[in-house]
């Protein structure tokens, strides 16, 4: 039987072995790196295994985010770590929470959550260009999210982000179906520009992945994604919170939404509470050498 530490252990090694100087540095200037085989063909399984699960039963959570007359599906659900067993192996053994941990330069990682994001073939529906952290009720600069697809996803259909914008500011998070703004009132935040209208003006990046492969990126980081042709594309997206996170409690309901929260957890606090369990913690390691440089 594999200790618990043991399992540790062997997460942090893959995730060293996965995140050196030049990763790190790009988390820092761009917002957003690929990882490459960060996951074992077994985590993928585990995993796959997972989204089957959730997908036959979806909680109450979760969000049809393709219209009617979409030739596929585009499907999403939240928070469903603690009772899907493959989703909670996954999460709480890979090496994503301590690869988060050493992008963001953190001495403990805590989760979020967990959020699924399958497109089915030929789905039409486009994820637009948004920022997440507007939409969540948490503040801090330290937090990484892991995109992890479970089939292969082309350049075309990958998750894209536009460097630098994990600095700010925070922009007007709108409703995918109907950019409704349901979040910040409107006018609060500066709306997104029209990123679609010129790409070109855009410091666009992206990469075509492999299973195993994930990209990492900051809640703030400007992200999209097209639809898809004829293969599968599922994705199960873990959100990480590090030192400096603390509890926001919004005026309105939060996507996802932590019912019942600010009673236990009073704004500004950290995220101390079993619903964000500690996955990772910096152990005495020798510096990696690695300098910070002008991005
Ligand atoms: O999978 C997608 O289409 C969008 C993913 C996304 O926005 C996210 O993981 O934050």
């Amino acid at each position: 039987m594999e200790t618990v530490e043991l399992l540790k252990q062997r997460a942090t090694e893959r995730a060293r072995q996965v995140v050196g100087p030049a990763e790190i540095e790009a988390y820092r200037c761009d917002g957003a790196v690929c990882l490459r085989g960060i996951f074992l063909p077994d985590e993928v399984e585990l995993c796959r295994a997972g989204i089957a699960a959730n997908m036959a039963a979806p909680s109450e959570r979760a969000n049809v985010a393709s219209r009617p007359d979409d030739p596929g599906y585009f499907i999403e659900d939240f928070c469903n770590w603690q009772t899907n067993r493959s989703y909670h192996d996954f999460i709480f053994n890979s090496a994503a929470a301590a690869a988060a941990g050493l992008l963001m330069d953190c001495d403990a990682v805590r989760l979020f959550h967990d959020h699924l994001l399958v497109k089915e073939p030929n789905t039409r529906a486009k994820t637009p260009w948004h920022q997440d952290q507007p939409y969540y009720n948490i503040e801090g600069k330290q937090n990484c999210s892991v995109w992890a697809p479970m089939d292969k996803v082309a350049r075309a259909a990958t998750l894209e982000f536009i460097a630098g914008t994990h600095a700010g500011p925070w922009l007007m998070p709108r409703s995918f179906m109907s950019s409704e703004a349901m979040w910040f009132p409107e006018g609060s935040l500066a709306d997104l520009p029209d990123i679609e209208a010129d790409r070109s003006a855009f410091n666009i990046i992206g990469w075509e992945l492999e299973p195993g492969d994930a990209v990492f990126f900051h809640m703030l980081a400007l992200h999209a994604a097209a639809g898809v042709s004829t293969g599968r594309r599922r994705v199960l997206s873990i959100r990480f919170m590090g030192d400096d996170i603390t509890h926001a409690p919004r005026r309105w309901r939060t996507s996802p939404h932590f019912p019942g929260l600010e009673e236990e957890l009073p704004a500004g606090s950290p995220m101390v509470h079993p619903l964000f369990p500690v996955l990772w913690e910096k152990q005495a390691a020798p510096d990696n050498g690695s300098a910070h440089h002008q991005c």
